[in-house]
């Protein structure tokens, strides 16, 4: 692959960026200025054949067109809202994730996500460090509650519930074809699917509402699946119960009103953060792109 051009457009793990210098003609775009972006990539246009991005930085029409001789978008994520798939596939372009290798990792999460959001561990944890637990006495109660991520929440005996658009009779759980039923039947909504059209602020008042006081939001998949305006006035209103989140509309934002309520739990979109897992993950991206520069089938193509 020494002569593949990569352009990688954010630092996203020590070893992967390496490799990729190691092994191919790597360009760093966050070393440039901003203001020389443009100008940088017209420069190496010629030689840049595949661009490495991630679920913050991914490729653009405004990037992708800058690049004529692009031939791959390789992307260090199993999401790819962050990628013009229109233009890629227009252009003939090949794009790669990495698909599974991560789930375990953002699974962990989400049900950490649960117990700490609904049994206050953080608050808890706080209460003990600022002595509040000598002077005070007994932290206060939390509630018990039916929640499941599929699964992981088997062991928590707990009934789940599923929506999506076509029902999996082979897992047993119980199909909603509409995700107002399943908020209103549900104590824990986690939220875990690709960002695309569709799915944008699938999360809206309506469902937050059905969701209601009672219930917890778990978002370990994109900040816009939830409309986060609507998410923030329903947790200060209490028209909703708690939320735990690992993303956020405008990373790395999150919303500062937040900041000050218990019911919550605010993380770093660090669903897929292990060494192991991102060590796997950037391992996918390399073989991508070695099938690619000979010529071989992709391990992981997105369709
Ligand atoms: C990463 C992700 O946080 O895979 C995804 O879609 O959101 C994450 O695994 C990120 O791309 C790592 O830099």
């Amino acid at each position: 692959m020494e002569n593949l051009g990569v352009l990688l457009t954010i630092p996203m793990n020590g070893y992967l960026e390496e490799q990729l210098n190691e092994r191919c003609k790597l360009f760093r775009l966050w070393d440039v200025p901003k203001g020389d972006r443009i100008g940088f990539l017209k420069v190496h246009a010629d030689s840049i054949r595949a661009i490495v991005g991630n679920a913050t930085v991914g490729a653009d029409a405004k990037t992708i067109g800058l690049l004529p001789k692009l031939e791959i978008v390789s992307s260090f994520s199993v999401g790819v809202d962050k990628i013009d798939l229109q233009v890629c596939r227009e252009r003939g372009i090949s794009v790669t994730n990495t698909p599974d290798v991560l789930t375990e990792d953002v699974a962990d999460l989400a049900i950490g996500l649960v117990l700490t959001t609904m049994r206050q561990i953080c608050v808890s944890d706080r209460f003990v460090r600022s002595g509040a637990w000598e002077s005070n006495g007994a932290f206060r109660l939390t509630r018990k509650n039916r929640y499941g991520i599929a699964k992981r929440s088997e062991a928590f005996d707990c009934p789940i519930n599923y929506y999506s658009r076509s029902e999996k009779p082979e897992t047993g759980y119980t199909y909603y074809s509409n995700l107002l039923d399943m908020a209103t039947n549900s104590d824990v909504l986690m939220v875990a699917c690709p960002l695309t059209e569709e799915t944008h602020h699938i999360i809206n008042r309506q469902v937050i509402n059905a969701l209601g006081s009672k219930g917890v939001l778990i978002n370990i998949g994109r900040g816009p699946l939830v409309d986060e305006t609507e998410l923030v006035a329903a947790l200060l209103d209490g028209r909703l119960g708690g939320a735990g989140l690992d993303v956020f509309e405008n990373e790395p934002e999150a919303p500062k009103e937040l900041f000050g309520l218990d019911n919550v739990v605010l993380l770093p979109h660090i669903g897929s953060g292990t060494w192991e897992t991102r060590k796997v993950m950037a391992d996918l991206v390399l073989k991508n792109l070695e099938a690619h520069a000979l010529g071989k089938p992709l391990l992981t193509p997105v369709s």
